[in-house]
């Protein structure tokens, strides 16, 4: 077998498979014709992308650099002595471990590493902008531990750290655990740490969805507040798909032995090499850029959508994620969610906090900026962004209006992101190999 040397050979697959190959560039074409607005999605570089296509991909390596199950891993060590070396220079933490599958891998590990089971864990709730593993009834988290969960002011839609104070010394949890899905708000680390030792909690921050913008140094960071930080790598962060865990010293062992052997096994070496890559393209001036960019788009998305009649949650947001909530537009988050994919706009629907609507059926829909932004679009663009957006949100699919409206603001994306594309044609894509 001829296999390729390194990286994507987009010739010899669509020669040997015409069908997987034709499902990727519909994904490269599908990308390149619609507004991303889903807040955890992003667009890699193309050096991500040629790591995470080499043949790392074949290696076993359970166990950790010097320490492995399998022979053979000197490269696997250099892959992941880069990722963990260049992440603890980038976030200044004392510990880092790369190896988490995903987001939800991560938690689980960090679960395994401070709790038993049955143990108290306190956390935002899912429905005020939580996450499923953070205590959630049809996750492992809500059924092997015993979840608290702390709720946003009702008057400012912010974190009520009074009731999460409240909780933690009624409750005294094992862990204490901030950051969330679709809370768009700076999180006042100090006060969750005073209150994590006033009952000698670990404290634990999960910043999935904006660990690229503290990378980028456009938010402050949870680092020298928290016992355990858990992330994915490929939302704000633009690396590939996966997790990673930052922690103090102290906690390196118990982090480590939670990863692996306790809930994983081969790390995906590919992978890794992929973060490596990843965080060292978050440390230039580019990615700083691009963080600040991302922060300032939403502000402006937000203020935009505000002059035409859209009320974002809590008034505003701090970082590159907004919660749009459309009770005055009389559309639900669901229908909103499919007038724009009908219209190229991709976004997700979201309850608002309190929501008096259904969770199939919720009254918001949540927005993030970092894909546009990493894409050029900048604050000037927000404007017609939020354009776009209002007309698809408040066109009544199955009517002629509707449906005309819908088109119209269809072509109306397309020629936002022909000017702006996420992939140069040839750059990354199959679209010229594969022909
Ligand atoms: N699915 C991710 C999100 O959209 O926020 C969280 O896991």
């Amino acid at each position: 077998m001829n296999a390729p040397f390194f990286g994507p050979d987009w010739h010899a697959l669509a020669e040997s498979d015409p069908e997987i190959a034709g499902v990727i560039l519909g994904e490269v074409e599908r990308w390149s014709s619609g507004l991303q607005l889903i807040a955890s999605e992003n667009v890699t570089s193309p050096a991500v992308l040629a790591a995470v296509a080499s043949t790392l991909s074949n290696k076993y390596a359970e166990g950790y650099p010097g320490r492995r199950f399998y022979k053979g891993c000197e490269y696997a060590d250099k892959a992941e002595h880069l990722a963990v070396t260049r992440a603890k220079e980038l976030f200044g933490a004392e510990h880092v471990n790369v190896q988490p599958h995903s987001g939800a891998s991560a938690n689980l590990a960090a679960y395994a590493a401070f709790a038993q089971p049955d143990d108290p864990v306190l956390a935002l709730s899912l429905a005020h902008g939580g996450h499923a593993t953070h205590g959630s009834r049809v996750n492992f988290s809500g059924n092997w531990f015993t979840p608290v969960s702390y709720h946003v002011r009702k008057d400012t839609e912010l974190i009520d750290y009074d009731e999460m104070r409240d909780l933690a010394r009624l409750h005294r949890p094992r862990m204490i655990l901030c950051g969330g899905t679709a809370y768009s708000r700076l999180i006042d680390y100090a006060m969750f740490r005073e209150i994590a030792d006033e009952i000698d909690a670990i404290l634990w921050v999960d910043a999935s969805h904006y660990l690229g913008l503290v990378a980028g140094r456009a938010v402050p960071s949870p680092v020298p507040y928290a016992d355990v930080i858990t992330a994915t790598t490929h939302k704000t962060l633009r690396g590939p798909r996966g997790g990673m865990i930052l922690c103090r010293a102290e906690h390196a062992k118990a982090v480590d032995r939670a990863v692996f052997p306790f809930s994983q096994g081969g790390p995906m070496m590919q992978t890794i090499a992929a973060k490596a890559v990843a965080f060292r393209e978050a440390a230039t001036d580019d990615f700083a850029a691009y963080a600040r960019r991302t922060v300032e788009n939403a502000g402006a998305l937000s203020g935009a959508l505000g002059e035409r009649g859209v009320r974002t949650v809590s008034g505003g947001t701090d970082t590159h994620l907004a919660v749009l909530d459309l009770t005055e537009l009389g559309v639900n988050g669901a229908d909103a969610e499919s007038r724009c994919a009908a219209a190229r706009i991709l976004l997700t629907k979201n309850p608002v906090p309190y929501d008096a609507m259904p969770p199939r059926t919720p009254s918001g829909v949540r927005v993030g900026t970092a894909a546009l932004s990493a894409q050029g679009f900048g604050p000037a663009d927000m404007d017609g962004v939020a354009d776009v957006l209002t007309r698809a949100i408040t066109a009544e699919r199955g009517t002629r209006k509707g449906d005309g409206i819908i088109a119209e603001v269809g072509e109306d994306v397309l020629q936002m992101v022909a000017a702006k594309p996420a992939y140069a044609r040839g750059e990354t894509s199959p679209a010229e190999t594969s022909r």
